[in-house]
């Protein structure tokens, strides 16, 4: 109780001083102005490093992220798409949060089918349509590590990652990831590639500055 009537009378006083004095009004909007700013920096670090495939000097189609942040995630309100062009798909690995709708276009002047065995997908198998058609599949388990097939052109082959959350990153060509504004907290940070073991470390994000994290995936 005691507690409670001191903060309210602190809250009166600060309350008195910025409407009454000058002063008290130049401070309350230095707080206004600063409190952002303040929120930004308190909170969010960043996460970077290299991923290095043992045995591959490229290290492209690998994505970095953490597996669970506590927290609801909202997908984005727009699908996202893959296109089916000249006989590839494209992105090859396409990360996205769970929940998301991923829409597959057709650019090529042929018939695709489009499928996965992958149960945590749902094993769906959307059939062929045209060039110019799409067709949509939302992709709503996390941690779901989706192969994207055709039926009729077995070289096809692509990959869904589906996330819990939006600090993902894909890898460059050379391996370097970032991962900004991540809400300073421990975690556990994952890298992952179709063809390699995952890597896996757990790292704490502080409330500024950025955490360095590096992997070599091994098949
Ligand atoms: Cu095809």
């Amino acid at each position: 109780m005691e507690i409670s009537s001191s903060s309210t009378e602190v809250t009166e006083i600060l309350a008195s001083h910025t409407t009454t004095s000058s002063n008290g009004i130049l401070a309350a909007i230095i707080i206004a102005l600063s409190v952002p700013f303040l929120t930004q920096n308190a909170f969010a670090g960043g996460i970077k490093g290299k991923v290095r495939l043992s045995d591959r000097s490229s290290s492209a189609g690998t994505v970095v992220y953490i597996e669970h942040v506590d927290s609801t995630f909202k997908p984005p309100a727009d699908p996202v798409v893959m296109d089916q062009k000249d006989m590839k798909f494209i992105p090859h690995v396409l990360a996205i949060v769970a929940g998301t709708t991923v829409k597959f276009t057709n650019s090529d002047n042929v018939l695709h089918n489009v499928f996965t065995p992958s149960q945590c997908a749902g094993s769906f198998d959307l059939g062929t349509w045209p060039k110019g058609e799409s067709r949509s599949h939302v992709f709503t388990e996390p941690d779901c590590f989706s192969i994207i097939l055709c039926n009729v052109h077995p070289q096809m082959q692509a990959w869904i990652a589906v996330l819990q959350n939006p600090y993902y990153t894909m890898v460059n060509k050379d391996g370097s990831f970032e991962i900004r504004n991540v809400p300073a907290r421990h975690y556990l940070l994952k890298a992952w590639h179709g063809f390699y073991q995952d890597g896996s470390a757990e790292v704490d994000v502080t409330e500024s500055g950025t955490v360095v994290e590096n992997f070599t995936l091994q098949r």
